[in-house]
């Protein structure tokens, strides 16, 4: 199997974190033919979009959500996928929770991030739906080592990497800090950074976005 990944993207970075956490055989390559919309990608995934996962007899399954679902079915004893009926909900919950209402609102931040053509209402307007999105994240939190159960699951792989862009985005607007009043999240937030499969993919990540920093 392959993964097209990069490493600053939070949805390749969210299907890397199943891959590192439990170890699976995915072999992780940059788009080929110089871009997402070269013909050579284009032919791999018609959507010209990272992630995309590419199966041994060439199916092609592109979407995070839908990568690392197929993995945790694919690696049944990986435990990407929690136990109990309760608990799988309880994941699928924390996913759609963090996909929906904190990384979909968040995106608009991307487009804000030049000073000189920042549109400050969009940005206001942003930062408060971020922060209902991390209220109803906060219900659902618990005091386990992760957020459900004692293992990296699917959950994980959706939050570290969007949670990750919250720092910068924190940065970026002088808005604060977004997680912090969000006790559980904030939480859960210190605690997983320690994890080595999230410190990885937090740590290409960071490099990613210092090197275009850099220019
Ligand atoms: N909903 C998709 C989003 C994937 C996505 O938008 N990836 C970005 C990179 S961060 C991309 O490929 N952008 C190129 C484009 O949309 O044309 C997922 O969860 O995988």
């Amino acid at each position: 199997m392959k993964l097209y990944s990069s490493a600053l993207s939070p949805f390749a970075a969210r299907a890397r974190m199943a891959i590192y956490a439990k170890n699976l055989p995915v072999e992780i390559l940059s788009p080929p033919g110089g871009g997402l919309k070269s013909a050579e990608y284009l032919a791999i995934n018609p959507m010209g979009k990272i992630p995309a996962l590419v199966l041994d007899d060439g199916t092609v399954i592109p979407e995070s959500d839908t990568i690392v679902e197929f993995l945790a079915d694919a690696f049944p004893d990986s435990g990407l996928r929690p136990k109990g009926a309760e608990a799988m909900a309880k994941a699928r919950l924390i996913a759609r929770v963090t996909e929906l209402y904190i990384g979909g609102p968040g995106s608009a931040l991307f487009g804000q991030m030049n000073p000189a053509t920042r549109h400050t209402e969009t940005v206001d307007v942003t930062f408060a739906k971020l922060h209902d999105g991390f209220n109803y994240l906060n219900v659902f939190m618990s005091d386990d080592a992760y957020a459900v159960g004692d293992t990296i699951t699917t959950a994980d792989c959706a939050l570290v990497p969007i949670l990750m862009f919250q720092g910068v985005f924190a940065m970026t607007f002088g808005k604060g800090d977004v997680i912090a009043p969000h006790t559980k999240v904030a939480a859960y937030w210190s605690r997983v950074q320690s994890d080595p499969a999230a410190a990885r993919v937090l740590g290409e990540m960071q490099a990613a976005m210092a090197a275009r920093a850099a220019g």
